[in-house]
């Protein structure tokens, strides 16, 4: 397995190193220490064509600038917290709040804004880039110093695995995701909606105000949200649904089922033949549709079309820690953090 790097530039005051493991079936994943983000992901299309399958800015100067959150490691919580605080072991924690009264992705200063420290670890059949950081007791308002280690493995089977451990020195709080946005299609002008969805969930969180979940979960059945037996994206944007009308498609974190020897959701375009299967050890996946532009920004010197990419982030329900039955996200002294999520990619002709 081939590993090259190269330095982006800096980032408070850090060289940022992005590095690209590439495997025997040309297949590429480049990513950087920069908020431990993948900003390339480069595969043949059924006629052999290698494109980048997901969203990435055009300068490590434009993921600082503009967060889009491409690729990134969320955390320390993925999602939106309500009103950035929480009850925990009797104590009520605020939160640095950054979107209006509520917390997302982790606040002003999340982790996909830390420049990580890497190590890369490379046999015949895999390659690993081991990114870890230190969030400081009190960052974002969350209690107690947490050490974060994501690691991103490229097999030769053309699997992308996220493995993700942490541990904490007193109670806090961790539930991250990757941000990564797929658009199969290899070119970011053109939208997602012919993408076919095949996703194993039967169960939706409700939405409500400021998209925080109202803590109500909806069943699939009958509606936009029941891809169980697959269907074209262009489905969620038809916004047929009260839940799709509000967010002009999904933004909805779903309940997976975790069915034997299946995969937890296929993501597929006819077109190119290129497909990514997802396996997850995590309840649920947010699933959104960039439905609308997240900054003022552009790609290639065209700003960012609706529907551009779906990200597929697996994770714990959001704001679990202030909703019944949503989960446990606390983590303890003694206690180890470990989760994975595999992408798969495969190409039929
Ligand atoms: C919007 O509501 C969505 C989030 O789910 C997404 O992560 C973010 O844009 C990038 O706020």
């Amino acid at each position: 397995m081939k590993v090259s790097e190269t330095i982006l530039g800096q980032a408070h005051g850090k060289d940022v190193v992005a590095y690209t493991l590439t495997n025997p079936n040309g297949i590429s994943l480049t990513a950087m220490t920069y908020g431990a983000t993948i900003t390339e992901l480069m595969m043949p299309d059924k006629n052999g064509k290698s494109e980048n399958v997901i969203l990435a800015m055009d300068s490590l100067d434009d993921y600082v600038k503009h967060r889009p959150y491409y690729g990134a490691t969320i955390g320390r919580i993925a999602g939106r917290i309500a009103k950035g605080s929480f009850d925990l072991d009797g104590t009520r924690h605020q939160l640095i709040v950054n979107e209006e009264e509520n917390q997302l992705h982790g606040g002003p200063a999340g982790l996909d804004t830390h420049v990580w420290d890497a190590e890369i670890e490379a046999s015949a059949d895999e390659a690993s880039i081991h990114f870890t950081t230190t969030d400081a007791d009190g960052a974002n308002g969350y209690p107690g110093t947490l050490s974060v280690t994501v690691s991103y493995t490229l097999t030769a089977e053309n699997e992308w695995k996220i493995n993700y451990r942490a541990t904490t020195d007193q109670p806090t709080l961790f539930n991250p995701t990757n941000h990564v946005y797929f658009n199969l299609s290899g070119d970011i002008n053109k939208p997602i909606l012919q993408h076919e969805l095949q996703l194993n969930s039967a169960v939706f969180a409700e939405l409500g105000d400021g998209n925080l979940p109202t803590g109500a979960l909806l069943p699939a059945e009958g509606t936009p949200f029941d891809f169980r037996d697959g269907g074209k994206l262009a489905i969620a944007a038809e916004q047929s649904h009260p839940q799709t009308q509000k967010v002009a498609g999904f933004d909805h974190p779903f309940l997976l089922q975790h069915d034997t020897g299946k995969p937890d959701a296929v993501l597929s375009d006819a077109e190119s033949g290129r497909s990514v299967k997802m396996y997850t050890d995590q309840d649920c996946v947010v699933i959104f549709m960039h439905n609308g532009a997240i900054d003022k920004y552009t790609i290639a010197g065209s700003p960012v079309i609706q529907y551009a990419g779906i990200t597929l982030e697996t994770q714990a329900l959001p704001d679990a820690i202030n909703q019944e039955g949503f989960g446990d996200i606390v983590l303890r002294p003694g206690e180890v953090y470990s989760a994975e999520t595999i992408y798969k990619f495969e190409v039929q002709a």
